[in-house]
């Protein structure tokens, strides 16, 4: 599945005003329980269109990546490598500059040993959109769950902006309601955008009716509060579009769309019940 793009700059106005076409930051870990023994969780964390099944935008080291578990934050910036993966494909907006450009893409190793739940996020370097003259900075999260105990997931960590789920995020199956309230510098971000994409690994998806289906959009309530039931199995990710503070690239200043982000995994229906 690959869109036809037709973009005249004329027609972008600037990043809120175009959810047309949507970025995400990923933080997909390898596993969502770690129970038995201690083990080792992969997280991956390219930024990307997930649905599309890419490009792979090319951003500079994430500025903190790290958990909050048991109320304490632990940093883990001395766990993430980074990796080259692709080029920019032609039909992509950014393609020009980008032209046979390696993107790199980060991944971290955490070696899960405590039990509880594992909120981990990513602050990543906010990414410059040419095409749309702004900076896209999203702050991610994703919870795992060690060795059954269940709690932490629904505490906000203070991050710029962040998702706070008000339904337990490890825990969904298909059909069910993930919800969650956006805050943004700590305050509920009533009345915006939430775009919703599946994350098409391995090209599961092929065709959609329209483009206008790759993303999903709800909106905030006066609470800042937002619901959407996941159709099928996999990861889903949420991004809800804030507007940070302005920053300065090359002389100019920018705005700059302030993001929180959160990846959740449906389940399949187990085989005795499904229909
Ligand atoms: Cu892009």
């Amino acid at each position: 599945m690959r869109r036809f793009l037709v973009l005249s700059s004329a027609l972008l106005i600037f990043c809120l005003a175009s959810p047309a076409f949507a970025h995400f930051q990923l933080l997909i870990p390898s596993k969502v329980f770690v129970e038995g023994a201690p083990q080792k969780v992969e997280f991956f964390m390219p930024f990307t269109h997930p649905m599309e099944g890419g490009p792979i935008m090319d951003v500079g080291k994430p500025i903190e990546f790290g958990v909050f578990v048991g109320g304490e934050r632990k940093i883990l910036n001395d766990e993430v490598k980074v990796i080259e993966l692709g080029v920019f494909p032609s039909w992509h907006p950014e393609y020009g500059e980008n032209k046979g450009k390696k993107a790199r893409v980060y991944k971290a190793e955490v070696m899960i040993d405590t039990p509880g739940d594992h909120v981990f996020y990513v602050i990543p370097e906010p990414y410059f959109e040419p095409q749309e003259e702004c900076f896209i900075w999203q702050m991610t999260k994703v919870v795992v769950n060690a060795f059954g105990a269940e709690e932490g997931w629904d505490k906000p960590l203070g991050l710029k902006a962040e998702i706070v789920p008000l339904v337990k995020p490890y825990a969904l199956w298909v059909g069910n309601e993930f919800k969650g309230r956006v805050l943004i510098d700590g305050k509920p971000a009533s009345n915006i955008y939430v775009e919703i994409e599946y994350y098409n690994e391995d090209g599961k998806v092929k065709e959609l009716p329209s483009d206008a289906l790759i993303t999903q959009v709800v909106k905030t309530d006066e609470d800042g509060v937002f619901s959407y039931v996941i159709p099928w199995a996999g990861w889903w990710g949420f991004a809800a579009l804030g507007e940070g503070e302005e920053r300065e690239y090359q002389g100019k200043r920018y705005p700059v769309e302030l993001d929180a982000v959160m990846w959740v995994k449906a389940f399949p229906l187990p085989e005795g019940v499904r229909r």
